[in-house]
């Protein structure tokens, strides 16, 4: 048999790599108890990897006498908990509780102020050791990243689970920190895997089981679901996954609109999202230069509304996001201004990033005539997080599932098949003389 065809009935020990041809318990190699058997183990391909109680694992790593204390990463007392160790949260401590309340719950716990460069460091180490493994690495966070394998068998002389495991292990030796792996056949099911074996785990959900799996989760195990809207399923008497499996599509978008698409997906465990690098640049942006100077809101709105869609349909089509608005002016006088925002969530809506831009420009009217006018997102990242529904402002939520409407109608019929109010009519009074698209590295700051 070659190692690249693998029979799934024989697994692996995770500390030593040996196969396992007996359905032993423990490795008969070297005795461990962590043997990987999966039906589905030597197909999967998609990963994700999440580093255990990263700052914490960190801290402890670099001053051994932590090695047996709570140890929690935070603030000052009036700050609150980054990041706690498993043993503080054995005692209930817990990310994004008050600091004062971390410490009621476990006093005896070593509070270490974050040294952020020092994370920074270790967690582009993690990822240049994931790069090794294959280019596809989709970096979410500084801990974590979706790695898609397949390919990488001939490569690796390995299946992908065996490369991850020996990963995890090499992890540990190298960089002296701890991860979980998630094996599935797609990433929803990969990062909901990661999670349920931390810390050092390894789990795998394989397609055959998703459904039955996915039954009895909460509703928060899908993405996107936070507290708020988690609420709201439940005043409709939704708790659980296995209820959605049980609702019709329709019913679902009627109710709660375009994630109301996502929920019946990926209740079933249907998830076609590509594991996909992060995008190069740093920011995207448009825009527009006048042929006369204007200080007026009516032509500045109507100019920065269309610019925004202009952005949001580059982000839609690389299928990436920005956190953070930036509007750019120059004056007749040629002096620039950037004033920027960052929001809650990644956006890659027209209408989240207008609105945003449209409170900047707000503030600038003042008379001033401008001759040029731009708007672009930075803090680039996957739209998989993008814009949750926003369940304070019930009408931006309104607004971003007519926009997805609009781009339905776009794709099928051209983008001039629609005309929003602002821009409607109002193009050719601005007479841009020159339109600009920017995919770069940040260039609001400096000017053309
Ligand atoms: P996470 O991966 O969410 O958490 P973790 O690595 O500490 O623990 P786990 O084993 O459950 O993965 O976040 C990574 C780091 O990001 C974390 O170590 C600290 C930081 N962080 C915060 O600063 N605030 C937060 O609310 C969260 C969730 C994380
Ligand atoms: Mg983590
Ligand atoms: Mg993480």
């Amino acid at each position: 048999m070659s190692a690249i065809d693998r029979d799934p009935d024989i697994g692996f020990c995770r500390d030593c790599l040996t196969y396992q041809e007996e359905r032993l318990h423990r490795c008969a190699h070297c005795g461990s108890p962590r043997i990987l058997r999966h039906d589905e183990l030597y197909a999967l391909t998609v990963a994700h990897i999440d580093c255990d109680a990263f700052y914490a694992t960190v801290e402890k790593r670099d001053n051994p006498e932590l090695a047996d204390k709570p140890v929690i990463i935070g603030g000052g007392r009036r700050g609150v908990v980054s990041t706690a160790c498993y043993l503080a949260r054995i005692h209930g401590v817990r990310s994004a509780m008050p600091m004062f309340k971390a410490l009621k719950a476990c006093p005896q716990a070593v509070v270490i102020k974050p040294d952020m460069e020092k994370y920074s460091r270790v967690g582009k180490q993690v990822r240049r050791m994931m790069e090794e493994l294959t280019p596809l690495v989709q970096p979410i966070s500084i801990d974590e990243a979706f790695l898609e394998l397949a390919g990488t068998q001939v490569l690796h002389r390995n299946p992908p689970a065996r490369t991850l495991a020996a990963f995890a292990r090499r992890i540990e030796d190298e960089i002296g920190i701890t991860v979980s792996v998630g094996l599935s056949y797609c990433k929803f099911l990969a990062k909901v895997a990661s999670d349920l074996e931390k810390p050092r785990g390894f789990s795998v959900i394989g397609e055959a089981e998703a459904i039955d799996f996915l039954k009895d989760m909460p509703v928060t195990t899908i993405w996107g679901v936070g507290k708020a809207f988690a609420a709201t399923l439940e005043r409709d008497g939704i708790t659980r996954i296995g209820q959605l499996q049980e609702m019709e599509e329709g019913d679902l978008m009627r109710r709660y609109g375009a994630i109301g698409q996502r929920l019946y997906r990926l209740s079933r465990g249907e998830d076609a999202r590509q594991v996909h690098t992060r995008d190069s640049a740093k920011s995207v942006s448009a825009e527009t230069t006048f042929n006369n100077d204007h200080a007026d809101r009516e032509t500045l709105v109507a100019v920065l509304r269309s610019l925004s869609e202009k952005v949001s349909r580059r982000l839609k089509k690389s299928d990436i996001a920005g956190q953070t608005v930036v509007l750019k002016l120059k004056s007749a006088d040629f002096k620039i201004r950037t004033r920027n925002r960052r929001l809650d969530d990644p956006t890659c809506l027209a209408d989240r990033i207008f609105h945003t831009g449209l409170s900047l420009l707000e503030k600038e009217l003042d008379g001033t005539k401008y001759r040029l006018l731009g708007i672009g997102v930075s803090d680039l990242s996957s739209a998989d997080l993008a814009d949750p529904p926003d369940l304070v402002d019930t009408k931006a939520t309104q607004r971003a599932v007519a926009e997805r409407a609009i781009d339905k109608v776009r794709d099928k019929f051209g983008r001039d098949a629609v005309e929003t109010g602002y821009t409607f009519g109002r193009q050719r009074s601005a007479r841009p003389q020159r339109d600009r698209d920017a995919t770069g590295p940040k260039s609001g700051q400096t000017g053309d």
